[in-house]
């Protein structure tokens, strides 16, 4: 809209539920007005309007998501739905140089309510987030990328990656856990969960690959990723006698989650027998209300209660 209260548009349908990149340009040169969505033009014209203020002041006539009156009873027409990565540009950039990557902002945050894509990439300063749930949601792909920096902060969820005819990722999916790990604080990048973070004495995020055995019960070529009870190596959100086995069987190996290697640094030894014990009898929190915090026990007084118990059964 100009001074003179005349206005002109370019409209383009996106379609529901899915995230697309939107881009307008305005090329103050030639008067070209387009839209683009996911990098394709969708409509454009040539257009006399020029904006009739300069982005400053209490009117700046720019309002992205509402009408600039918006919050008024005269219009209030807000976009339904989330809008993220928002950039202004001071000159008409052509597509290739609005979908360069690496001009997202450093720090750029996607929270989403599940996940189900083909390919998960994530950038060195880029952090995807699922938010904590009260029943958790299962969240698949077939590929996880995130570069030394990045973030996939999975709360209390699952994903499952069914990695297909790829080679196994479950060395690589380690090291994304190992980086957020960091020794016990939780506070790294990579594979990282805000829930475990709350509490790093008690919960992690376990893996379990479906190469590792038919025990698991996962589809072939699949890693599951879950949050649960440290210990928990078969990811049944809770740690009994199995997970004890599991990790006795491979004890001293190179291994990785399922098979007892719960601190991530690829061998089952000593720490991680140790962080099992503690853990022993504890269940996801539903259960763990209702059970006797391990912490700072005798690593051996619940291990054999449970023992005892399993035995009687
Ligand atoms: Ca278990
Ligand atoms: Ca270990």
């Amino acid at each position: 809209m100009n001074v003179s209260n005349q206005s002109d548009e370019v409209d383009a349908q996106i379609p529901y539920g899915q995230w697309v990149h939107v881009a307008g340009v305005l090329d103050d040169a030639t008067g070209l007005m387009a839209l683009y969505v996911n990098g394709t033009p969708v409509s454009s014209h040539t257009t006399s309007i020029r904006p009739y203020a300069v982005l400053a002041g209490p009117e700046p006539g720019l309002g992205i998501g509402g009408l600039q009156s918006g919050a008024t009873s005269l219009s209030p027409e807000y976009f339904h739905g989330q809008i993220d990565e928002v950039r202004i540009s001071n000159v008409a950039l052509l597509p290739s140089q609005f979908l360069d990557a690496s001009a997202t902002p450093a720090g750029a945050s996607l929270t989403v309510g599940s996940l189900s894509q083909s390919s998960i990439s994530i950038g060195p300063a880029g952090t995807l987030n699922l938010p904590h749930n009260t029943t958790p949601s299962v969240n698949s792909t077939n590929a996880l990328n995130i570069a030394s920096g990045g973030g996939l902060d999975l709360s209390n969820n699952t994903l499952l990656i069914n990695y297909g005819s790829a080679p196994d990722p479950a060395s690589v999916l380690r090291s994304y856990l190992a980086a957020a790990y960091d020794n016990g604080a939780w506070d790294g990048w990579g594979i990282t969960s805000s829930a475990v973070t709350a509490n790093p004495a008690s919960y992690a995020i376990g893996y379990a690959d479906s190469a590792d055995g038919t025990s698991l019960g996962l589809k072939p070529n699949t890693i599951e990723l879950k949050y649960t009870v440290i210990g928990d190596t078969n990811l049944d959100g809770t740690v009994n006698l199995a997970d004890l086995l599991a990790l006795t069987r491979h004890f001293g190996q190179a291994a990785g989650w399922d098979a007892g290697d719960v601190n991530y640094d690829g061998t089952v030894g000593l720490s991680d027998f140790l962080a099992l014990s503690r853990h022993f009898g504890q269940s996801l929190p539903t259960m763990a209300a209702v059970l006797p915090s391990g912490t700072g026990d005798d690593p051996l007084k619940p291990l054999l209660a449970g023992t005892a118990a399993r035995r009687r059964a």
